[in-house]
């Protein structure tokens, strides 16, 4: 079995990557893992919408009844809503196991590159990228996200990282991998709910066109992949004083009832809904729909200079 016997690429999203037409990958973990439903589900489609809406075509990715799905389709995106926690959360030490399980998983920031990658996409719009967690000197726990960036040829645009994790050490991390932080239209690094962390991006950039550039480098060079960092709009951040409490709150609670490893960041992510009454999710789909937005001007820039 090949690599690309195991994809199965839907019609539209096919056609757009055989006439080199800008292709943006979206991710399934924060549809399974990272919003309740129904609001996963209608975060999910109006993310494809916008894509739409800027001249790119989505391909939202999940591994599907032992494939990798590129461009899942509606009913399987209901599929994928509605399963939640209970599909599988696929990283990157998963995904062979799955295929032979012919499991349902929403993909991770990692597998979703992979599967990108593997389909001949190059650029990736999610939330927010895993990282190293506050505590990671003892638990060692650093998402796989990171190592992933550093192999894998995929931009990937985000919302910066949650301080629910260490954001000085996932740069760090981002770093010794040798994955260019470029930040759109900011100097600093973004904090998802918030817009600054007190982190310096590596590399700012005003215009997509140079974002492409930059990729297209390092496709040329056969280097890995490249994070971009685009804030949350002014109008949806969230009071960064206010959520740093919350997520403290979150933290402890997560120590208290011991959750850790792969299911501690969908722990977190709710506590953090729940204690902020909704409003974190508000603004997280926001922002998510500000970086299809971004993700796909870019595939656009990106396809021109191929043209
Ligand atoms: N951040 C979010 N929502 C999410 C995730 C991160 O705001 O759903 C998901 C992404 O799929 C990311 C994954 O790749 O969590 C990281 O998980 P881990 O830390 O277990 O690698
Ligand atoms: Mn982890």
């Amino acid at each position: 079995m090949t690599a690309t016997a195991y994809l199965s690429i839907s019609p539209d999203v096919q056609q757009a990557l055989d006439a080199g037409a800008p292709v943006v990958a979206l991710e399934s973990t924060i549809i399974t893992h990272g919003m309740p439903y129904p609001q996963n589900l209608e975060m999910a489609k109006n993310v494809e919408a916008v894509v739409r809406q800027h001249g790119a075509v989505p391909a939202t990715i999940a591994i599907m009844d032992g494939k990798f799905c590129v461009g899942v389709s509606g009913d399987d995106l209901q599929r994928l809503a509605l399963a939640g926690g209970s599909a599988a959360k696929a990283s990157r030490r998963d995904v062979s196991a799955l295929l032979v399980k012919g499991a349902i998983a929403g993909t991770t920031v990692a597998t979703t590159m992979q599967i990108a990658a593997l389909a001949g996409i190059k650029v990736f719009a999610t939330g927010g990228i895993g990282g190293v967690h506050r505590g990671a000197e003892t638990t060692f726990d650093i998402s796989a996200d990171l190592q992933e960036l550093s192999r894998t040829p995929v931009a990937v645009v985000c919302a910066g990282a949650k301080s629910i994790l260490d954001i000085a050490k996932t740069l760090e991390v981002l770093e010794t991998n040798g994955v260019p932080v470029l930040g759109f239209g900011t100097d600093e690094f973004p904090a998802f709910w918030a817009r600054q962390s007190g982190f310096p991006v590596d590399h700012r950039f005003d215009d997509v066109a140079d974002i492409a550039a930059v990729i297209a480098n390092q496709i040329a060079l056969g280097m890995g992949g490249v994070l971009v960092a685009n804030p949350i709009p002014v109008a949806d951040e969230l009071d960064p004083a206010a959520i740093e409490a919350r997520i403290a709150e979150a933290i402890a609670g997560a120590e208290a009832e011991g959750v850790s490893r792969k299911a501690l960041t969908p722990f977190l992510l709710n506590r953090i809904f729940e204690l902020t009454g909704g409003k974190s999710l508000v603004a997280n789909i926001a922002l998510v729909e500000n970086n299809a937005m971004v993700a796909a001007q870019i595939a656009v820039a990106l396809a021109a200079r191929a043209a």
